[in-house]
């Protein structure tokens, strides 16, 4: 079901200085930035690699306000891993698939993600505390 890691989302309070560090550090390049209101990030999608099942990056989260997922979780928790997305081929129907299994869903249909990606989360307290995500690329 599960085809890569599509990407690693990490929280930060500053985007722009994190951008500078991934770049600087490890060389990577934005391919994508957005805001997402429904998510209430500003992200940016830095390209690690290319699969046979389609490319992975690390993701750059900064909230838009304090009261949103990426906020609380920073609060809370500092700054850090966030959530795992995986690639599927189809979001709906693994969603299903899961659902099926008992695993409580965040979200029962798919949302917009970035780069025009169809995405659904999973509650991390179904699957051993960690915030995953289903992510179906868009196809061009
Ligand atoms: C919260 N918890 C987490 C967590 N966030 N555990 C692991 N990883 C995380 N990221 C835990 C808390 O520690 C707490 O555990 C419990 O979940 C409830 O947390 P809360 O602070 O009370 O927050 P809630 O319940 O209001 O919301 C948590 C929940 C939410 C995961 C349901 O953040 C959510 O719906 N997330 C999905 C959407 C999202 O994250 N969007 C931003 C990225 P205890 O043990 O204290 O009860 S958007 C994105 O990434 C898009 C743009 C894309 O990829 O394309």
């Amino acid at each position: 079901m599960l085809l890569r890691i599509d990407h690693v989302g990490i929280a930060c309070h500053n985007l722009e200085e994190k951008i500078e560090f991934y770049e600087s550090t490890f060389g990577l390049t934005v391919v994508s930035r957005e805001v997402n209101e429904e998510q209430g990030v500003k992200e940016a999608m830095l390209h690690v690699t290319d699969g046979p099942s389609g490319a992975s990056y690390v993701q750059l989260l900064e909230p838009l306000h304090p009261d949103t997922a990426v906020g609380k979780f920073l609060a809370k928790r500092g700054e850090g891993v966030h959530h795992i997305g995986y690639g599927v081929a189809d979001v709906t129907q693994a969603l299903q698939d899961i659902a099926a299994k008992g695993i409580k869903l965040i979200d029962e249909r798919p949302r917009h993600g970035s780069m025009g990606a169809s995405i659904a989360f999973l509650h991390p307290k179904d699957v051993g505390g960690v915030l995953t995500e289903l992510v179906e690329t868009a196809r061009l």
